[in-house]
């Protein structure tokens, strides 16, 4: 292959890269907050977030790989009698070896204290009078009881723009606690309690699920979950049964 052909080439294959980078943009700006669960509390907005951040940065990554994937099958292939090519030689073009290293660097470097900070946030404690919910899985249901209240139900029920801090513990085998609308997940593990905060900022349902395989109806293990105001979560712990 001449040079003139592999620059014709190359410059083809940098205007794919660059549209579908452009593509790669688009789905990671309006994909994540379009398929993943609706957010109803602080932790779940950063989740969706550092989806969109990731997919963003990965977008001309991934846009590299299958335009030179393109490349390769439409044009560096072996015609008739031709010698067959093996494209332009990247590996030994110094430019590219050091920008692919330079780039890839930055991006992982990025990512990392992205991941780091994010991971930070999301399970610290705002320490503003958190509400305690001792959460307990066992086969195969969820109780969850109040500390200081004597109430203990298989609803759970939170106050709006009140943190909460769960407690989370099983009592037969792991299970694991899973809010998809909160971002909140935990594992549930017998004779530990782990805690993990959110704070829920939309009133509503949300479904509560079992992410741990922990036996034959482990699919079963389901609830609802609510987000009230304060009023009427005072309300709601007033009527419950008081447990010794
Ligand atoms: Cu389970």
């Amino acid at each position: 292959m001449s040079t003139s052909t592999n620059k014709k080439s190359l410059k083809g294959m940098l205007w794919t890269w660059a549209a579908l980078t452009v593509v790669g943009v688009i789905i990671g700006l309006y994909a994540p907050a379009w398929i993943m669960p609706k957010s109803m509390s602080n932790n779940m907005h950063l989740t969706i977030l550092t989806m969109v951040v990731f997919t963003v940065a990965a977008a001309p990554v991934a846009a590299g790989v299958y335009a030179s994937a393109l490349f390769a099958l439409a044009r560096w292939t072996h015609k008739g009698d031709d010698v067959p090519s093996a494209g332009p030689a990247v590996r030994e073009n110094a430019m590219v070896v050091t920008t692919w290293l330079v780039v890839s660097t930055i991006l992982t470097v990025f990512l990392l204290i992205w991941g780091l900070g994010a991971l930070a946030v999301d399970n610290g404690s705002t320490g503003k009078n958190p509400l305690v919910v001792d959460v307990t899985g066992q086969q195969w249901v969820w109780s969850f009881s109040y500390p200081g209240t004597h109430v203990s139900s298989p609803d759970l029920y939170l106050p709006l723009n009140r943190e909460v801090e769960f407690r989370v513990t099983a009592l037969d085998v792991t299970h694991g606690f899973w809010i998809a609308n909160m971002g909140v997940q935990v594992d549930a593990n017998v004779g530990t309690i782990t805690t993990i905060h959110t704070t829920p900022d939309k009133l509503g349902v949300f479904d509560i699920r079992c992410t741990q395989f922990c036996g034959l109806n482990h699919a079963f293990m389901v609830t609802v979950g609510h987000v009230v105001t304060a009023q009427q979560f005072t309300s709601w712990l007033a009527s419950q049964p008081q447990r010794a």
